[in-house]
């Protein structure tokens, strides 16, 4: 019998790009087949209502978890795919985001002629980060992937996966998108702009649950860290636990969409401990993922030490 997830495979089209992305990935695995990498999937993905989509369903992911965290396993010495949905937050240029980069800047006129200068009280913390990022260009540890709808998502991860695996326990999944549950398969979807002449009728079907062929088949020595979002505090451990049981991979990160910044659980088969920022951790501009990062990277070369085995 074919199963959800081979169903959906065959049934949305791979994305036109997709064989690009694949030699980009292979290049970059060669490259550092000798070092630690990570899979940060970061931001939302959309679900297209018509093939030539006007509208489409969306959710709220910024991105933000995906592109800190990014940051700080590249700190850590891990060589990055970042596979991000377009147009949200990204690993560097996030801290420029929006008006933030424009009130970094000044107009300097001289002799008639405007300039633009970085504003003095904003030098070293562009120079620390321009620094960083040019070092990591050089060196050449972030790959850039991006995708918008779902199945471009599903179609950029399984060829991910396939790139990774033989990298084996050194290998993390840092799976932080959040991916829709529901689509519209390709097959039910209009061709044309719906008519708004009346109250449209959408079914919506589930999204195979793609951490059992990933964990099971695609990446069977890896890392595999999940995430969990709940809105209702009573059922996030006992989701995640779920989860844990169900894939039978390595770790959860569960959190509460409106504290997801200042507190996570992490969430493993022998125990569950928080991991919360202060307030005064907050005014200080200091972020959850450089601990759940540290935290991670401390198990990942533990896992590593056993070679793979889940304790
Ligand atoms: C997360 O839980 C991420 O931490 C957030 C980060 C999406 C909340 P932002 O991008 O938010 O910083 O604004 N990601 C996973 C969400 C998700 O869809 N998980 C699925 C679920 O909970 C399982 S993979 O069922």
């Amino acid at each position: 019998m074919v199963s959800n997830w081979e169903d959906f495979y065959a049934k949305n089209p791979r994305p036109a790009d997709l064989e690009q992305s694949e030699s980009l990935l292979k290049d970059f695995i060669r490259r550092h087949d000798d070092r630690k990498v990570v899979l940060v999937t970061s931001g939302g993905t959309t679900v297209p209502l018509e093939h030539n989509t006007v509208r489409f369903v969306d959710n709220f992911s910024a991105g933000t978890r995906g592109s800190v965290s990014a940051e700080y396993f590249l700190d850590h010495g891990y060589a990055v795919i970042f596979l991000h949905r377009l147009k949200t937050l990204e690993p560097f240029s996030r801290h420029f985001a929006g008006h933030s980069f424009l009130n970094m800047l000044d107009l300097k006129t001289e002799n008639g002629k405007p300039s633009v200068i970085v504003s003095p009280e904003y030098t070293e913390q562009i120079s620390q980060v321009l620094c960083k990022y040019k070092e990591i260009l050089k060196q050449g540890k972030l790959l850039q992937l991006n995708f918008t709808t779902l199945a471009e998502y599903l179609w950029l991860l399984r060829s991910t996966c396939k790139a990774l695996a033989p990298l084996k326990s050194r290998a993390i999944l840092y799976l932080a998108a959040a991916v829709s549950d529901f689509y519209i398969p390709s097959n039910e979807m209009s061709v044309h702009k719906i008519s708004s002449s009346g109250p449209p009728t959408i079914a919506l079907h589930l999204v195979p649950k793609i951490l059992e062929p990933l964990v099971s088949l695609w990446v069977p020595e890896a890392f595999v860290v999940s995430f969990k979002l709940e809105t209702d505090e009573n059922l996030l451990i006992s989701k995640a636990r779920d989860a844990l049981n169900k894939y039978k991979h390595y770790l959860v990160v569960a959190n509460m969409l409106h504290t997801r910044k200042e507190h996570v659980v992490i969430v493993s088969r022998d125990d569950n401990y928080p991991i919360s920022l202060s307030k005064s951790q907050i005014a200080a501009g200091e972020e959850i993922e450089q601990q759940i990062v540290a935290d991670l990277v401390k198990k990942h070369d533990a896992f590593i030490g056993s070679a793979g085995k889940v304790t």
